[in-house]
């Protein structure tokens, strides 16, 4: 029977990849972002393979995201498959410079968001006993970098929710993993760097960094395993990183 995932952060970079290539292999998407033209773009794009909805919510607001979630047409309400993606850093500062509105925003959308979406699809996998949640944490969710601070604490959260639904949703056969990717050219870096794209460019100079579609092919392999085998917790890293700041480059 054909599955229904729904993916946050569907607008780009590893969320956009994931829904390319869900699509592609037969599951009804629902696709989530705030840029509404982007989500209409890849609509459009992936109708050609798949029933395709788009949610325009900021998984910041509370009510916003229940509401769209609530929304879902009938066709599209049994969700198998929660992403858990939409995520961003914001600033790359030592603790005493950094901006309150960039650690608002890393704790609010990393976190807290996370938690609102989880909230809202969560009752309805309870109730079938069925259900597969896949936590996009990272390797700052791992290790800490210098200046990395509140970005690696809000990644560390989602590795403690990842172990927490996991036990706490045991008993529901609900399958629950995080996938904790390294250096992935993105938008991530222009986000994190409001919009100095030279700043964002050199992040990945000098090594082959990975592309959102290897990890979208993973999370693919993830939610495509029978049901008795949960990847419950993968780092993968390009070939050239080490650790989040050791890095071989050839330059
Ligand atoms: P992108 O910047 O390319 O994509 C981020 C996505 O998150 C966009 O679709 C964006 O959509 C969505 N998003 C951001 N803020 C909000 C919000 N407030 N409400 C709703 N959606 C939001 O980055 P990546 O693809 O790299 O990032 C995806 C995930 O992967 C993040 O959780 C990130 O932390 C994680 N990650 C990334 C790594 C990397 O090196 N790139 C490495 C490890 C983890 P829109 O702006 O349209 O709302
Ligand atoms: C993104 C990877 O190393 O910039 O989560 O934190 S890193």
């Amino acid at each position: 029977m054909t599955k229904t995932a729904l993916v946050t952060g569907a607008t780009s970079g590893i969320g956009k990849a994931t829904a390319q290539i869900l699509a592609k292999n037969n599951y009804k998407i629902i696709l989530c972002g705030r840029r509404e033209d982007r989500l209409v773009a890849l609509e459009k794009e992936l109708s050609e393979f798949t029933e395709v909805h788009t949610l325009s919510f900021d998984v910041r607001d509370k009510k916003a995201v229940f509401e769209s979630i609530n929304s879902i047409p009938e066709a599209f309400s049994k969700i198998d498959v929660l992403i858990n993606n939409a995520g961003n850093a914001h600033g790359l500062d030592p603790i005493q410079n950094g901006d309150l509105d960039d650690w608002d925003a890393m704790i609010d959308i990393n976190v807290k968001g996370l938690l609102y979406v989880s909230k809202a699809i969560i009752p309805q996998m309870i109730e079938r006993k069925s259900g597969h949640i896949i936590n996009i944490g990272s390797i700052a969710g791992k290790e800490v970098y210098p200046n990395g601070n509140v970005y690696c604490a809000s990644k560390h959260a989602v590795d403690a929710l990842n172990q927490a639904m996991r036990m706490d949703l045991n008993p529901y056969g609900i399958r629950v993993g995080a996938i904790h990717p390294g250096a992935v050219e993105t938008e991530f870096s222009e986000v994190r760097f409001k919009g100095d794209t030279d700043r964002a460019t050199n992040v990945y100079k000098g090594f082959e960094p990975l592309h959102p579609e290897d990890i979208a092919d993973i999370i693919h392999f993830v939610v495509s395993r029978p049901y008795h085998v949960n990847i419950a917790d993968l780092m993968v890293l390009p070939t050239a990183q080490a650790a989040a700041t050791i890095l071989k480059r050839d330059i």
